[in-house]
C-alpha cells in the first residue's frame, strides 16, 4: 500500500475575504501544513487540486443572469450558481499563501471548460472529462488516499466519491474540511454520504499518529 494526502482547492476565494468565502475556511491551511509535515516524515507524496475558471464559466450567476446561491440546471446537472470566484491567474485562485506549497508534487487544475462545473479533483460534473489525477496516482503506484479541505459539501465531497469509485481505500480528514452549508447540515450530510461510500472519517490527530 502506498498513500498520498490530496488537499482540495486551499485557494484564497475559498477562504475569510474571498469571493467565495467559507466560514472558517483559512483553518483547514494550518491543518493542511499538519498533515504536510507527516506525510513528508512519512515519505508520502501531497498533491493538491486548485480551482481554475475562465472568466466566462456559466457557473457564475453573473453569467447565467442568475440570482447569486440559488439553484438551477447547467447541461443538464443540478447547479448552483455562484459568485464569480477562481479565475485563472486572479490573486483569488491562487493556493492560499500560508500554505506550505514546496512540499506539495503536484497541482491539478479543474473548472477549466466553461460549459459544465467541475467538483471532482477527479471528473467534471457529468464525469465527461477527466484530470491528469488518477494516472498520476496510479504511475506513483498510490492505492490510498487521505483527502482533506475546501469544501466539505462540494469539492471535498464530489473528490472522495469518485476516489472511492475509481478504487482508492480513502480516509477523509474531518477536521481539515470547512463546508459552504448553503442549508444548515449540508456538509454534516456530506460527511455522512462519504461514510456511506465506503470513506473512512478520521481526525488531524489520527492522520498524523497512523
Ligand atoms: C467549490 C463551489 C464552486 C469548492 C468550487 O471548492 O468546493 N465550490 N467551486
Ligand atoms: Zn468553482
Amino acid at each position: 500500500m502506498k498513500t498520498a494526502l490530496l488537499l482540495i482547492d486551499l485557494q484564497n476565494d475559498f477562504c475569510p475575504g474571498g469571493a467565495l468565502a467559507v466560514t472558517d475556511g483559512d483553518a483547514t491551511v494550518i491543518a493542511a501544513n499538519q498533515a504536510i509535515a507527516a506525510c513528508v516524515a512519512r515519505g508520502e507524496p501531497v498533491v493538491a487540486c486548485q480551482d481554475w475558471h475562465p472568466a466566462n464559466h456559466r457557473s457564475f450567476a453573473v453569467n447565467s443572469g442568475e440570482k447569486v446561491n440559488t439553484l438551477g440546471e447547467l447541461e443538464g446537472l443540478p447547479q448552483v450558481w455562484w459568485p464569480a470566484h477562481c479565475v485563472q491567474e486572479s490573486p483569488g485562485a491562487q493556493l492560499h499563501p500560508q500554505l506550505h506549497q514546496q512540499a506539495i508534487a503536484a497541482v491539478f487544475q479543474k473548472g477549466q471548460n466553461p460549459d459544465i462545473d467541475s467538483y471532482s479533483a477527479f471528473f467534471d460534473n457529468g464525469h465527461r472529462a477527466q484530470t491528469a489525477l488518477d494516472g498520476w496516482l496510479r504511475a506513483q503506484g498510490v492505492t490510498h488516499l487521505a483527502i482533506m479541505g475546501l469544501a466539505t459539501d462540494y469539492c471535498v465531497k464530489f473528490s472522495v466519491l469518485d476516489a472511492l469509485e475509481l478504487g482508492y481505500e480513502t480516509i477523509v480528514i474531518t477536521d481539515g474540511c470547512r463546508g459552504v452549508d448553503l442549508q444548515p447540515g449540508d456538509s454534516q450530510k456530506a460527511f455522512q454520504t462519504m461514510e456511506q461510500a465506503g470513506a473512512r472519517l478520521v481526525t488531524l490527530s489520527q492522520f498524523i499518529a497512523h
